[in-house]
């Protein structure tokens, strides 16, 4: 059985395979993604670390001058996807898009390297990248935090991750749509609509685009420009643990200035992070800049500080939280709590269980011994492919299998969970 889903995760892995760097899945996301390319080099490590290491330099090879790690590299165009690179006209060499995404690559690239076969291999390659991941964490901190606060806004939901979680509603609700124009969605022809974001929702994420182009891309502009400033606890408790990891990578590669300041970020980050703890919902909150308020909406973004240093007693609340969400579905994690009036177990982000979530979250958990409830979220994931394969994302409470089939990094968290139990046993 298990060397079943072995087999068929790496099938997967093949199939999205474009030679130096995979795309999430045929059809629906026919490019690179940034956070996807770095959790799925996790997935290739298990039994190619030439072509997982690969996979992070290629995402590198593209990135801006300023350290920026765009979102999305468009390698080879593919009009089965929107809004493809005319929309952004970032103006690059092979085209990007202008946002960024969850800066997990040093996490993945020190994970690669504690655990490489080839030692020296890892070295040559991660001593390469190092630089390139710390300008990447020193870009979001000098553009994102222009306050100094400790915590960076994303501008645009695309860069969570999280695309159409309800934490953005009230702020993008703020974006208006004037002048937006007429386009055609692609996602709709790939997946079910009702797995997808909303029109008023795309109108939205376009309309951002729009106004950061008119600002050439300019990505010490953006920030302030941008009507949407959103603090997520989840994309900063990735970036703090990125910090951190790459401290331990710089220390063992004989970059101890490098460790130092990234130390440095982390430290400041955790702390910072105590500000969005809510004790009234139990989990961290989002924060909105532009109305200076916590954005108090139950999803998973406020769960993801588990992967962070955070204090043991907050790992603890965590667990407890997804003790409480566990009584309303079948399977952990839901991205938004099933008891709350705007769930929707199909919809992406408000509601369905993802696979990358629950790993993150579990490793951090982890950490902070709650090893009961991490078994439950490993036990969970894996019940989830029994049922519904290799899913973008699943039901919580039914197992539906969501937006994309064949799901890279879907199958190299399946690769990443099936080697933790086999360590465990
Ligand atoms: C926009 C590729 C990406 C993931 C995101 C997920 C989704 C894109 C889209 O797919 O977003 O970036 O077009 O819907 O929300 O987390 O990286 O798998």
């Amino acid at each position: 059985m298990r060397q079943d889903y072995i087999d068929q995760a790496k099938q997967v892995l093949r199939d999205n395979d474009r030679g130096t760097y995979t795309v999430p899945t045929h059809g629906l996301y026919p490019f690179q993604w940034n956070w996807d390319s770095a959790l799925s080099a996790l997935g290739f490590a298990h039994y190619d670390e030439d072509r997982a290491w690969t996979e992070i330099e290629t995402l590198f090879d593209h990135q801006w001058e300023c350290g920026m790690v765009p979102h999305i590299i468009f390698h080879e165009y593919d009009p089965g996807y929107f809004p493809g690179p005319e929309v952004y006209a970032t103006g690059r060499p092979t085209p990007t898009s202008g946002l960024s995404q969850p800066a997990v690559a040093a996490f993945a690239a020190r994970r690669m390297f504690d655990r490489a076969k080839d030692k020296e291999m890892a070295r040559r390659r991660a001593a390469a990248l190092l630089p390139k991941m710390h300008a990447w964490h020193e870009w979001f901190y000098r553009t994102r935090d222009p306050e100094g606060t400790g915590l960076v806004a994303i501008i645009h939901p695309w860069e969570s991750g999280r695309d159409n979680s309800v934490d953005w509603d009230a702020a993008l609700e703020r974006v208006s749509t004037e002048g937006v124009g007429t386009f055609q969605r692609r996602d709709i022809t790939h997946a079910n609509p009702a797995h997808r974001p909303t029109h008023a929702q795309y109108e939205r994420y376009i309309k951002l685009v729009q106004i950061f182009r008119e600002l050439n891309w300019d990505t010490s502009k953006l920030h302030d420009a941008s009507p949407f400033q959103v603090v997520d606890p989840g994309f900063n408790a990735i970036l703090i643990r990125a910090c951190a990891d790459l401290a331990d990578l710089a220390d063992l590669l004989g970059e101890p200035g490098m460790a130092t300041r990234s130390r440095a970020l982390a430290d400041r980050g955790i702390a910072a992070l105590e500000t969005l703890w809510s004790d009234g919902m139990g989990q961290y909150l989002c924060y909105d800049r532009q109305v200076g308020a916590l954005i108090e909406s139950p999803t998973v973004g406020g769960l993801l500080p588990a992967f962070a240093a955070i204090p043991t007693e907050r790992a603890a609340g965590i667990s407890r939280r997804i003790e409480v969400l566990g009584r309303s579905c079948e399977y952990l994690i839901p991205s938004h709590d099933p008891t709350a009036p705007e769930y929707d177990g199909l919809r992406y982000w408000r509601g369905p269980v993802w696979l990358i979530v629950n790993y993150m979250i579990a490793d951090g958990l982890c950490r902070a011994g709650q090893t009961d409830m991490v078994g439950r979220i490993m036990t969970d994931s894996l019940r989830l492919i029994d049922r519904s394969g290799f899913a973008e994302y699943y039901d919580p409470i039914t197992a539906e299998p969501c937006g994309g089939a064949h799901f890279t990094w879907t199958a190299a968290m399946v690769l990443e969970i099936l080697a933790q139990e086999a360590e465990l046993a």
